[in-house]
């Protein structure tokens, strides 16, 4: 079972061995984040799952409660969800693979044939199976209600992650023409781990997205959501209405809500659904103080407010899961008008960096899960992995049982046009016998069995707003790798040699007679 409060999620880690509390007295600012990747690079408690063979399957040390935070009397608690251990258990599965099967039992009903009538279908699929949210009357997260000036986001310990974050004056400024009409500057701390809550103004569907926020005042932070992300585009409906959208970052709740946040749902298919889904009941949602929107009742704590059309800061630098700093650049102005939390809430947080980070496990529940999804979408894959180094959007490793000329390119393109897959910017397909989840199998095939002249396919499209390499923001190339055996009508190709392996009789013969040999 998934938990009910951040609070009941960190008690469980705790009887479980994967918690350790920490008394010293910390610092918010870079200290909490360097004990977090520290930590982070520790072996896990309980080890790690088959599927993922690489060191970093094993890593991720035990989660952090830091119980006394300078300038604040909130713990913070971070690495929650560092481990493939304690992912499951946040998601309330023993393993993700029996997760992506209930995810498949969605998906079996399934009749529609074209692309586009699948795509449609998507929305239906994930309501199916799935309980809807409830409308609850009253909630943990508004034991305390501070509205107006009471509202202060400075008590609350946001950290910084790392030395340059938010440093305007550390030439990481993505519009350097623009750097210069800067007047507010913001700070380098960041909240990395809320949801944030927003409504289609024109459907009334909700969103929710993790996107972080970075802090700029008491009552003034800058929303940086991605422009191909659902807050972002919910904000361009609003601000092409000329009117400022409600908007709550909700921290906490069940301990589905954070991986909720973050999975790559189409948009219209609301995140509370999927979560609701995990989670084997609704959510409870209660009515924002301040605002019109609902947020889940049982979070620790909510920031309510509204983000204005018409007020840009300019927002970050950001030390990033690429391992890099996102630049910083122009993003909207969030204005709070209430925090209201639990009584002895807890702050959660994470920090992304260099993989193997927290966030790597959630990425890896991501790939899991929506397996069944992606093969509905492209029949052609039976299997794929998202590599450690390629950080989820940069590589992607595809099989396929290949039966035809060019299917891996029709592929490629397929996952080119998958929602949030659509930013991979190497893809490299493999023919069945191939382990994706072998890296050393994989680049052997990639260098063995490609002609790179022949076997790659380069097209241009929207890459990630992360990949600081891409000529433009957002916007760039990406390229496919064939390696599977080529067919005759797949351009120039000569007799294709069988890859070596032994004869079953003489394996087993040498089997039988180990022993005999005297090793
Ligand atoms: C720890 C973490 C931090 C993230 N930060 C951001 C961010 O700052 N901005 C953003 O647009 N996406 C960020 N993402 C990715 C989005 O949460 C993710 O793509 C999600 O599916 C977006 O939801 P949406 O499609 O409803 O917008 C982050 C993901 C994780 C795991
Ligand atoms: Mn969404």
């Amino acid at each position: 079972m998934s938990t009910a409060t951040l609070f009941d999620f960190i008690s469980d880690l705790e009887t479980q061995g994967e918690l350790a509390r920490v008394k010293a007295r910390v610092s918010p600012v870079l200290e909490i984040a360097q004990i977090a990747d520290r930590m982070s690079k520790l072996p896990a408690p309980h080890g790690h799952i088959e599927l993922d063979q690489t060191a970093a399957g094993k890593l991720g040390g035990k989660a952090l409660l830091f119980e006394n935070v300078e300038g604040s009397d909130i713990p913070v608690a971070i690495n929650t969800f560092g481990s493939y251990w304690r992912v499951n258990r946040a998601l309330g599965t023993e393993n993700l693979d029996a997760l992506a099967g209930r995810v498949q039992q969605l998906v079996k009903p399934e009749i529609p044939t074209t692309l586009l009538e699948k795509m449609k279908k998507l929305p239906d699929l994930i309501k199916l199976g799935s309980f809807p949210p409830k409308s609850v009357r009253s909630g943990i997260c508004q034991q305390v209600v501070l509205e107006g000036d009471k509202a202060d986001l400075t008590r609350l310990p946001i950290i910084q992650c790392w030395p340059l974050d938010g440093n305007l004056n550390s030439g990481q400024v993505f519009d350097k023409d623009a750097a210069g009409k800067v007047t507010e500057r913001g700070t380098g701390r960041y909240i990395t781990l809320g949801g944030i809550h927003t409504i289609n103004p024109d459907t009334g569907d909700r969103n929710i997205g993790m996107y972080r926020v970075q802090l700029f005042g008491p009552r003034k932070a800058a929303m940086h959501w991605h422009m191909h992300h659902d807050g972002a585009r919910h904000f361009r409906m609003y601000r092409s209405r000329g009117q400022k959208m409600p908007l709550a970052v909700a921290l906490g709740g069940e301990s589905v809500m954070p991986y909720a946040a973050t999975a790559p749902l189409p948009p219209g298919v609301e995140e509370l659904l999927f979560a609701g889904f995990l989670n084997g009941s609704g959510i409870e949602l209660v009515k924002c103080r301040t605002i019109d929107l609902e947020v889940p009742a049982n979070a620790e704590i909510v920031i309510e407010g509204y983000v204005d059309p018409n007020e840009k800061l300019m927002e970050g630098p950001f030390g990033d899961h690429t391992g890099f700093y996102s630049l910083a650049d122009w993003y909207p102005a969030f204005h709070v008008t209430a925090i209201t939390h639990r009584k002895n809430p807890i702050y959660p947080t994470t920090i992304v960096g260099k993989p193997p980070m927290e966030d790597y496990f959630l990425g890896k529940a991501t790939e899991r899960v929506f397996l069944p999804l992606l093969k509905m979408l492209i029949p052609d894959i039976i299997d794929y992995s998202l590599p450690m180094a390629g950080v989820f959007h940069n590589c992607a490793f595809i099989k396929i049982r290949k039966e035809y000329p060019y299917q891996a390119r029709r592929v490629m393109h397929a996952i080119w046009g998958a929602g949030q897959m659509s930013f991979t910017k190497f893809i490299i397909v493999v023919d069945e016998q191939v382990n994706v989840h072998d890296e050393q199998d994989v680049l052997f095939h990639l260098f063995a069995n490609c002609d790179p002249q022949r076997d790659s396919e380069i097209v241009r499209g929207p890459v990630d707003i992360l990949d600081h390499a891409s000529p433009d923001l957002g916007a760039g190339s990406k390229i496919g790798f064939d390696a599977t055996v080529k067919l005759s009508a797949e351009g120039r190709v000569r007799v294709w040699p069988k890859e070596l392996e032994m004869d079953q009789k003489t394996r087993e013969l040498v089997e039988r007679r180990w022993k005999e040999y005297g090793f």
